[in-house]
């Protein structure tokens, strides 16, 4: 009697929990979005990997499955069957009670022990389905739910025995539910890219990962024993790199600090910092310790070698970095996040720890490796050399032109001056521009058309960029400056419209613009697209009319079929869009420009190597992985209507 009132009890704070996850389920996995829909599969996976870290799970296997669900199988020892305080099994109490606050963060750090469960009631109560089947002590357990409530009938309190085994392990499949996601098709080529930086970051385990929704499953396997120093070989895969990758490692005060670092004929720095297996989108004080202290040691070392004089001044730390690739995993017993997106590590004995772990290691490798570290500094004095002619130079150009704002003139700016209210439009192609600026709101809109392909950023050095015509309009239109990798002038509180629309074509040209002109952004105005300002227009492929009822916007081909579908041929006329230009200036405001009727994405960067990786994709000469890219994405909407 006892028993069953606890359990009844229990029941209810279950449905209560279940529900508070069904109603606000951003809160719990950041977004019901097509990226919110793959960290299903990364809170599933990342149990696994912390059953891997307690030393008992060397494979993971990650299934999309033809009928759209997705299967983790890990070699672990099984999540625990036994009864449990409240009189239901422990798995039955990991799947349906939130843990720890049930917060979107991973707070928990868990080398070994605890029933490592955070984020697998929340997988389960936005699950159509999820079945599990627990290998242990010869049997196999199964339970089932369906929207997060328990249907498989418990024997005696305990779990059904469905068959026996001589392995052990856990095997969990769930069906993302329609009603709460956008969408629920995963996105194979970001869910591998996870699983790969996964794998990276624990160098003995193996991943492996099978796509069967198309006609023939595609398989990879992901297994990195050379761990992070395999990362930045892979990040610099492309590029021309001037040694070998160094590895240093260490503990300090409890904290774990590993880094992989390498040098590469490149303008530009590439410093990705992981804490707890977590990859922190905005830096903190893990980076912040690693680059003061390669600062230090490298000026250091360029005044004991003559490379810098007593009348010189150091190199600034951006000089440094010109060129460098680096990951920077720290293990930290209870790590603190701050941030616009909560993913910069805040603990500052961090930065205390990789400074110390650093400090030593490199001196140690340095003074064994001369040759290498002439190589570092020779980056770093060409920087140093650009930096002081381009500080002039820049000078020179931007004052010139500082307020002739449209120096081609082509910005039609808008009237009000509150950059809150403000909006610009990038167009491509003239004759859209054009018709933009017939059909914009011009007290709050302001239209920038840019011709053709406007420079490849990847490629160019800085000064080609700040020659660029195109550039140099856009810069002093936005009014922030730039940050050019050597010394941050950026400065994003002067920016001067809230909303910055990239509107370009639904078609491969349109896509290339998109591309490079957040690249552009992304290497020389990050802190745009990091604090929300840029966005992609969205524009229709097709407006359908029927002889009767309302005129209906397609937005892509998945529409158009729908519709097709809905409506008999011959009772619908369809107008197709080939490019922005084909609009009237009424289509043109009603589809993206108009903030009640528009589509737009806001661009985030969020994903490591993804964020780091995709311009290497869409940069390089390497055409067919930079076409299925930009399709893919293409589709990718998070919509804000
Ligand atoms: C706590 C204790 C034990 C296993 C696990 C958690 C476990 C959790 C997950 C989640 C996914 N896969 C997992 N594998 C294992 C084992 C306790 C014992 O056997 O003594």
């Amino acid at each position: 009697m006892e028993k069953r009132q606890t359990y009844d009890a229990a029941s209810i704070s279950v449905l209560e929990g279940l529900e508070a996850v069904r109603k606000r389920p951003g809160m719990y996995i950041g977004s019901v979005s097509r990226k919110g829909l793959n960290h299903l599969i990364y809170e599933i996976v990342d149990n696994a990997v912390d059953e891997h870290l307690a030393g008992f799970c060397s494979k993971i296997e990650v299934v999309l499955e033809k009928d759209g669900s997705c299967t983790v199988t890990d070699n672990g020892r099984g999540i625990p069957v036994d009864m449990h305080e409240k009189g239901i099994p422990a798995e039955r109490l990991v799947f349906t009670t939130l843990h720890a606050g049930g917060k979107f963060d991973h707070s928990a750090y868990k080398t070994s022990g605890g029933l490592h469960g955070v984020g697998s009631s929340v997988v389960n109560a936005l699950s159509v389905s999820l079945d599990i089947r627990i290998s242990r002590e010869g049997r196999i357990h199964h339970d089932h739910y369906e929207r997060g409530i328990p249907t498989e009938e418990l024997e005696n309190g305990l779990l059904p025995v469905i068959g026996r085994t001589n392995k052990t392990g856990t095997c969990i499949n769930f069906l993302p539910d329609p009603e709460i996601f956008e969408r629920t098709d995963f996105s194979a080529t970001e869910v591998k890219s996870r699983l790969h930086e996964t794998a990276y970051l624990n160098p003995e385990l193996v991943i492996q990962f099978v796509d069967r929704r198309g006609a023939e499953p595609a398989e990879v396997i992901f297994h990195e024993p050379e761990g992070i120093v395999g990362f930045v070989r892979d990040l610099d895969q492309n590029i021309e790199v001037l040694h070998e990758p160094i590895y240093l490692q260490g503990s300090s005060e409890g904290i774990e600090v590993e880094v992989a670092f390498q040098y590469a004929n490149e303008f530009r720095e590439n410093v990705l910092g992981f804490c707890n297996n977590i990859y922190n989108a905005e830096g903190g004080a893990h980076l912040t310790g690693f680059k003061t202290v390669l600062t230090t040691v490298m000026n250091n070392y360029a005044r004991t070698l003559g490379i810098l004089k007593d009348k010189d001044v150091n190199y600034t730390g951006a000089d440094i970095r010109n060129g460098i690739t680096a990951v920077v995993s720290i293990k930290h017993p209870d790590p603190r996040f701050e941030g616009q997106t909560k993913t910069k590590l805040d603990n500052q004995d961090a930065a205390k720890a990789v400074s110390k772990v650093v400090g030593e290691q490199l001196v140690l490798y340095f003074d064994r490796n001369v040759e290498i570290l002439k190589t570092v500094l020779s980056c770093a004095d060409k920087a140093a050399k650009i930096r002081r002619s381009q500080e002039k130079a820049k000078t020179n150009l931007l004052s010139k032109q500082k307020f002739s704002f449209d120096s081609n003139g082509k910005l039609a700016n808008c009237e009000k001056k509150d950059p809150a209210l403000c909006e610009i439009f990038i167009v491509e192609g003239d004759s859209a521009g054009g018709s933009a600026k017939t059909a914009r709101d011009r007290s709050y809109q302001a239209i920038l058309p840019i011709r053709g392909k406007i420079l490849n950023v990847e490629k160019a050095t800085m000064d080609k960029v700040l020659a660029n015509a195109e550039i140099k309009t856009m810069i002093n239109a936005f009014g922030c400056g730039f940050s050019e990798g050597y010394g941050n002038d950026f400065d994003i509180s002067k920016l001067r419209y809230d909303k910055i629309v990239i509107m370009a074509d639904a078609d491969v040209d349109g896509a290339h613009i998109s591309t490079l002109l957040l690249t552009l952004f992304y290497r020389f105005m990050p802190e745009l697209i990091q604090e929300g300002h840029v966005y992609i227009a969205m524009p229709p492929l097709y407006k359908a009319m029927p002889k009767k009822g309302e005129e209906e916007y397609l937005y892509d081909d998945k529409a158009l079929e729908k519709y097709r579908k809905k409506h008999k041929p011959g009772s619908f006329t369809l107008q197709r869009f080939k490019g922005l230009g084909e609009m009237d200036a009424e289509q043109l405001w009603e589809t993206t420009l108009n903030p009640e009727t528009r589509r737009m994405r806001r661009v985030e960067i969020e994903d490591a190597r993804l964020a780091s990786s995709v311009t290497e994709i869409l940069m390089g000469s390497d055409v067919p992985p930079r076409k299925a890219f930009i399709y893919e994405h293409a589709q990718d909407a998070d919509l804000d209507v």
